[in-house]
């Protein structure tokens, strides 16, 4: 024991010293919250408020000012997806709700107003905020009234803004949620274009795609069992004539926000390589990136070049909820090609590993005319439908449904009825640009499907006899004539 007295001593001071070198860091730490906290404010200014995919003007290097956001309390019915409508709730009329752009050192005075057409009292948890709920406690607002609070903009970052009224699930559910951004002393670097981009996820009573309003279903949001899981509110938010653009060799900054209010995303963009990503919207910056994971209540910033024209794909990884319940969009650029970054297809061929010669399988009765077997319907619509199966069902879905905004719908398709030789040289030779089906159209790329002119007779057949269609029994023989152009 004794001898241990110098030792404890040495271990002591080492003590003393650790702990006042942490206390120094914290300092340095607080000192810089405090500099930011002292930014003094000129002026006054009206926050432009954007809905999305826009975002407001650059903040750039203007100085602190006492900033006034106005945001309005909005409930109100929209469109989830073709045919299926939604009470949404919102900030500013969108989901998600109005862009607010800030920077470090404002002085926000934020007013919530809640519309006396509303049914709820609401309020608003904004994560840029340093202070209790961060401004929920002292926002509740009844319909029909209005609250005022102040706040001082100390971090810099990407932030989320959500209701936070009970219960908080419910509301965040419905779509009240959105992005508060605090650029950084001197404003962020010069992009070309900037777009706001954010996921959320939804409950429905009936199932995707089931007509008519839908109401909330508590039990599948508990749960975690997601009907829609999309950007910008709704399916097709940010496809077809929604979709964002951009020109080649523009630099493309996305705002990216998740309001859950149970998913994470996998945020990925088919075709590009995020040159930079804020890391959860914060200072981190992290190179080449594929895929950026946003969390539910965080951010992210994500930039890139384009360099080559064609549509890009948004999705969430997590790829069912991309292909099978909306988190898709796009971004189309147009310009000059670039072969030396992507060539296109440069050569297409038949790839045969075996050899030609023994492709016939010899079956000892080599002078049988192939043309002489003649189908009965029922045989054809059998074979037919295992084609279909094997080959088309992956995206024209199992009884020809299709998939809003990328894959027409073989079922009651005015397309498929109208003309039976274009069906057929679709499947030939596959398809690319714009058509008109049921109404709506795609823009889409259906590849040549490699069956042969049997098969596609059958799966064809198939096709004709299912799901509400015409009825046609297309034959070999009318196929090869299709090959052929006669
Ligand atoms: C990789 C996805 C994909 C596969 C596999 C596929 N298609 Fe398509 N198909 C499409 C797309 C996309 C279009 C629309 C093309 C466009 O926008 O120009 C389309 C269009 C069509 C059309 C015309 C539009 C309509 O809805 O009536 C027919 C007919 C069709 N496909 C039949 C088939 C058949 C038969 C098969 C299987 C042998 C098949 N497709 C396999 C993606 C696919
Ligand atoms: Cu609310």
């Amino acid at each position: 024991m004794i001898q241990n007295r110098k030792q404890t001593t040495i271990i002591m001071s080492l003590l003393t010293v650790l702990a006042l070198f942490l206390t120094s860091c914290i300092d340095n730490e607080k000192k810089t919250q405090a500099n930011a906290a002292d930014i003094p404010v000129s002026k006054e200014m009206t926050a432009e408020l954007t809905s999305p995919p826009n975002v407001p003007t650059p903040v750039g290097r203007r100085k602190a000012k006492k900033l006034i956001v106005n945001m309005e309390i909005l409930e109100q019915e929209g469109t989830m997806t073709d045919g299926t409508t939604y009470n949404y709730w919102t900030f500013g009329g969108s989901v998600p709700g109005s862009f607010i752009r800030t920077r470090v050192g404002d002085e926000v005075e934020f007013t919530l107003s809640n519309h006396p057409d509303n049914k709820l009292p609401h309020n608003i948890d904004l994560h840029a905020v340093t202070g209790p709920g961060g401004g929920a406690t002292s926002s509740f607002v009844a319909p029909g009234h209005e609250k005022k609070f102040n706040f001082k903009t100390i971090n810099p970052g990407l932030y989320v803004y959500h209701c936070a009224t009970a219960p908080v699930g419910m509301h965040i559910a419905n779509g009240m949620y959105g992005l508060i951004l605090v650029e950084p002393e001197g404003g962020l670097p010069k992009v070309d274009k900037e777009y706001y981009i954010m996921q959320g996820d939804f409950y429905t009573k009936g199932e995707n795609g089931d007509p008519g309003l839908q109401p909330f279903d508590m039990q599948k949001a508990v749960d975690e069992d997601a009907d829609y899981v999309v950007f910008n509110g709704s399916v097709g938010a940010l496809t077809g004539d929604n979709a964002i653009t951009a020109n080649v060799g523009e630099t493309v900054r996305l705002y990216i926000g998740n309001g859950g209010p149970n998913l994470v995303s996998s945020f990925h963009v088919i075709g590009e390589i995020f040159d930079k990503v804020y890391v959860e919207g914060g200072d981190l910056i992290n190179e080449n990136v594929q895929t950026t994971l946003v969390p539910a209540g965080g951010a992210a910033i994500v930039e890139f070049r384009v360099d080559v024209p064609g549509t890009f794909i948004l999705v969430d990884h997590s790829i069912f909820r991309a292909f099978n319940k909306g988190a898709l969009g796009m971004l189309k650029v147009e310009g000059e090609e670039n072969k030396k970054i992507y060539s296109g297809i440069v050569q297409e061929g038949i790839y045969n590993p075996e050899g030609g010669g023994i492709q016939v399988m010899p079956n000892g009765n080599d002078k049988k005319p192939t043309v002489a077997v003649s189908k009965t319907l029922a045989e054809k619509m059998e074979s037919g439908k295992q084609v279909y199966m094997k080959t088309c069902f992956a995206c024209h879905q199992a009884e020809g449904q299709g998939i809003p905004n990328a894959f027409p719908p073989l079922a009651k398709s005015d397309y498929l009825n109208a003309n039976v030789n274009r069906a057929i040289e679709i499947v030939l030779k596959g398809k690319t640009g714009e058509i008109t089906v049921n109404g709506e159209t795609y823009n889409s790329v259906m590849t040549r499907q490699a069956i042969s002119n049997d098969e596609i007779a059958d799966v064809m057949t198939y096709i004709y006899n299912s799901w509400g269609n015409n009825k046609t029994n297309v034959t070999k023989s009318q196929v090869d004539q299709v090959k052929s152009g006669h």
